[in-house]
């Protein structure tokens, strides 16, 4: 399995991967005591981002459910039970709506996702007007569709699209148990045709689908070796959602996922580490030791996709409480040395 991705920029961006990591040394970052692997992450933390920074991105469903595909996580996969009903793709203006919501709240990105196996012509062609509507109102915009060909990525990129959300979401030796109806180069080759359309990469994964340790580093290990790596990491905690074939997957340890969090960040050191789904279900506590390890992005507003977030005013509290900040609106301006958002 090849992790490499190809980029067309002429030198390597301050983000490139400084090293390449096996799946041995990332596991060996996993053993080591609790608050040495904390300080570490907090060393590297501190050496490339403000760390009492945040970022807030909400996101918004804009096709929901009736998805083709088995991701055996998702709640809008058609095949399951799970309540979700399939919908049109909303209207622009119900789109720019929660836009201008969301950036009266705070948010400096604006994510948006569909549940298409990939989309069609005609989608990306409305996709395209809701990206730069959303881009007009000064938001940083997402979006993630499912894959896409290198034309779909130059026309989002032609639009105004900052980032593309798509997900390894596992390790490779784990993937076959979760979804069969893409292969993980599948989902190489959607990044690579994103890179080459120079829209940036936001891929991270879910942890606590019943994966080893060694499958958690092995993750990790895909991601940080991307070339370069992803500028955004989301860190997804399982949500559990009735009807999906991993219901009843015995919960993760917290702990072990604040470990994850800081394996991220210190293999990908200038990367956003969002502390993804599942932040409700992992309450107050674990959050800050979250952000100890050195997440930086969280997703903001109430909803997910289809499940539930923490309250913008509960989270508005959280960091307040903890002493940390929204990142500044109109603050993520591309470093010119570098074309990253980070600190370089
Ligand atoms: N359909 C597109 C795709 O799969 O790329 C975009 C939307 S999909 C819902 C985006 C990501 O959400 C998935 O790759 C997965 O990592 C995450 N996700 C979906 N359901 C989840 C769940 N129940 N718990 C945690 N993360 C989940
Ligand atoms: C990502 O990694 N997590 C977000 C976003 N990218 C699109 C989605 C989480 C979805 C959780 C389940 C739901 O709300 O449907
Ligand atoms: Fe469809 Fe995406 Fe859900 Fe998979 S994760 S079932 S592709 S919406």
């Amino acid at each position: 399995m090849t992790a490499s991705i190809q980029s067309s920029a002429a030198s390597k961006p301050a983000h490139a991967s400084a090293r390449t990591w096996t799946v041995d040394a990332v596991a060996q970052l996993f053993e080591l005591p609790f608050k040495d692997l904390l300080y570490r992450a907090q060393q590297v933390h501190r050496a490339h981002f403000a760390a009492d920074e945040v970022e807030l991105a909400t996101l918004l469903s804009i096709k929901t459910g009736g998805c083709p595909e088995d991701c055996a996580y998702c709640p809008q996969a058609a095949r399951y039970h799970t309540g979700v009903k399939a919908e049109k793709l909303l209207p622009l203006e119900d789109v720019i709506t929660a836009a201008r919501a969301a950036k009266e709240n705070g948010a400096t990105r604006f994510c948006m996702g569909a549940a298409w196996r990939e989309p069609k012509g005609r989608d990306i062609a409305k996709v395209q007007e809701m990206v730069s509507a959303v881009k007009s109102l000064g938001l940083e915009t997402c979006a993630t569709l499912g894959m896409l060909s290198e034309d779909q990525a130059q026309s989002l990129k032609a639009a105004g699209l900052d980032y593309y959300n798509h997900n390894l979401d596992t390790a490779p030796e784990f993937y076959g148990e979760i979804i069969s109806t893409r292969t993980y180069q599948h989902r190489l080759d959607t990044l690579g045709h994103v890179r080459r359309a120079g829209i940036k990469v936001c891929c991270g994964g879910i942890v606590g689908m019943g994966e080893s340790r060694t499958q958690r580093a092995g993750l990790i290990a895909q991601l940080a070796n991307l070339d370069p790596y992803p500028e955004s990491v989301p860190i997804n905690h399982l949500v559990q959602v009735p009807g999906t074939p991993l219901c009843g997957t015995e919960p993760l340890d917290p702990l072990e996922f604040v470990r994850t969090i800081a394996v991220a960040r210190i293999t990908m050191p200038a990367a956003r580490v969002r502390l993804s789904a599942g932040r409700r279900e992992l309450g107050e506590a674990v959050q800050a030791m979250c952000f100890l390890a050195g997440a930086n992005s969280i997703f903001y507003g109430e909803k997910l996709l289809t499940t539930c977030n923490p309250e913008a005013e509960a989270d508005r509290n959280l960091l307040a409480k903890l002493g940390l900040r929204p990142q500044a609106q109109g603050s993520a301006e591309n470093c010119c040395e570098c074309g990253t958002l980070a600190k370089c």
